[in-house]
């Protein structure tokens, strides 16, 4: 056996079964041992990006990491920004990269660089395999690492001799290493502020607290104590629809966020982290939590927080109650596309356990008051503010929650950076509706422009325009085997992506806006 054979068999025992992969030549033994091996979804994507992006949306949804195939360190780099989406979102990745033979590198070779530094940035664990008796073993300890709770990138990078070279050996799989409980002064205290009660408890939820059991114990603390729940303002994975509780997310816009927060007293966080603005303005706050509010700590991100809930609902005598009643669906938008007629269609068409993957960037900032009715689903948000995640999260996406429709929500400018994502969603015959957002404009810089105070003319305002030459969806979409209209209507918006929602495979639909 070789070390490649090796590494696949590893994988497979450790449960890894997708790899997304764009392969070079040090990854050709990878590949042929494919061939011969059973039991490995290997899914291409044409851009390290989407490789990347789509094993962030799969585990998102599969509850376990898919492994990349990346090419040396320029393909690891393509990859990055969505390896740091990834890392946001606390998402486990198995990040197999293949690299210059050990004899060859000290030659330096055009493609040898510094692929371990390059993976440094993103991965919470980083080892080179020197030795083909070692590649199954350092496979199963990538797994495993990737799994520490939260969940984080485990780089593999292995020079293509440990690939080709006989003495391969298996390794089982290696334990799921436990996720640290809250300590118990952490419930007692988190209790003792809920307790007391009065105006301004805040109770902050952050990764799996937002799944549905997290959710369904929030509800009943809110129930018992008055407490106020909100999300932090992007989230890997978030339940959402009839009979989850309805959560407000910490918006993005630094006023807004400021507004919304102002009423905070004490904040607690549920494996979340106190909220900073994205970025530091001229005279504006860092956070939008006031500086007085003092901040608990109920779990951090890398404890249980589910366990926490539990403990804390326990502790405060939280009766079981019903499930929340978001109200009736909301009915299909109408007239123009406006952010609450597209958000009423989509809360009153999406199928039960849709999975919308976020990237609407401005469009889409109010489109969860009208969703919230809408069947249960899951809502994937791009977490780490690096565009260009959200085709490849829904691609990703669909192929770890086979059987659910993916709705990508999807602003123009962003998707130019990943589009070819597109394509794998015919190759794959993936169920994601496309709502592409063309207001063929980077609208958010034109606010960001406001905002740090800047008199734009002509240069700057060029710099924002995406449209000369306007873009052709349809056309760009149909060259990579993907069916797309484009409407200009709330009711012609309703039509096609009911049509989309009958017939398998991907659709994409283009909204001008
Ligand atoms: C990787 C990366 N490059 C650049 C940016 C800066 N940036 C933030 S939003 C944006 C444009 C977004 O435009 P679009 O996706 O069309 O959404 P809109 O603002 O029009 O709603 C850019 C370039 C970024 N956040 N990430």
């Amino acid at each position: 056996m070789n070390g490649a054979e090796s590494l696949v068999h590893s994988l497979l025992r450790s449960g890894v079964t997708t790899c997304f992969s764009n392969p070079g030549t040090s990854e050709m033994h990878f590949v042929a041992a494919l061939d011969r091996i059973p039991g490995m979804h290997c899914v291409l994507g044409l851009f390290e990006g989407v490789v990347t992006g789509a094993a962030d949306g799969y585990a998102r949804m599969a509850g376990k990491p898919a492994a990349t195939l990346l090419h040396c360190g320029p393909g690891l780099a393509n990859g990055l920004a969505n390896l740091h989406n990834a890392r946001r979102a606390a998402t486990p990745i198995v990040n197999i990269v293949g690299d210059q033979a050990t004899y060859h590198r000290p030659l330096d070779p055009p493609l040898t660089a510094d692929a371990e530094g390059f993976a440094r940035g993103v991965s919470g664990w980083v080892r080179t395999s020197m030795d083909v008796r070692t590649v199954g073993a350092d496979a199963a300890a990538a797994v495993q690492a990737s799994k520490i709770a939260p969940g984080q990138i485990a780089t593999l990078i292995l020079p293509s001799d440990t690939s080709w070279n006989e003495g391969g050996v298996v390794a089982d799989a290696l334990p799921t290493l436990p996720t640290p409980a809250a300590a118990p002064n952490q419930i007692e205290q988190a209790a003792a502020v809920l307790r007391r009660g009065g105006d301004g408890v805040v109770l902050l939820l952050g990764g799996v607290a937002l799944h549905e059991e997290g959710l369904a114990l929030a509800h009943r603390i809110q129930a018992a104590t008055g407490c106020r729940v909100v999300a932090e303002g992007s989230n890997a994975r978030m339940a959402r629809g009839q009979g989850r509780l309805a959560v407000e997310r910490v918006p993005y816009v630094v006023d807004q966020a400021v507004k919304a927060m102002a009423g905070t007293r004490q904040l607690i966080l549920a494996g979340s982290r106190k909220p900073v603005t994205f970025f530091a303005y001229p005279n504006k706050p860092q956070s939008s939590i006031p500086d007085d509010a003092p901040v608990h700590l109920l779990a951090r991100p890398e404890q249980d927080v589910v366990e926490a809930l539990a403990r804390l609902a326990d502790a405060l005598g939280c009766p079981k109650i019903a499930a929340p009643d978001n109200g009736v669906r909301p009915e299909a938008g109408r007239g123009a596309l406006t952010p609450e007629s597209v958000a009423a269609t989509l809360g009153a068409l999406m199928p039960e356990h849709a999975v919308i993957a976020d990237e609407s960037i401005t469009f889409g900032r109010g489109f969860f008051a009208n969703t919230c009715a809408a069947a249960p689903h899951d809502w994937l948000n791009v977490t780490g503010g690096a565009i260009g995640g959200g085709m490849p999260m829904a691609t990703g996406a669909a192929i770890g929650a086979p059987g659910r429709r993916v709705i990508n929500l999807q602003a123009d400018g962003s998707a130019m950076y990943t589009v070819q994502a597109l394509w794998t969603q015919a190759r794959e015959k993936l169920d994601v509706t496309t709502v592409l957002l063309s207001n063929r404009k980077y609208q958010i810089l034109l606010g960001e422009l406001a905002n740090v105070g800047a008199n734009p003319g002509r240069t700057a305002l060029d710099m924002m325009d995406i449209g000369n030459p306007d873009l052709d969806w349809p056309a760009m979409a149909g060259a990579m085997g993907v069916e797309a209209a484009r409407t200009d209507t709330a009711e012609g918006f309703a039509d096609l992506l009911a049509h989309s929602l009958q017939r398998p495979g991907p659709f994409l639909i283009e909204l001008a806006i």
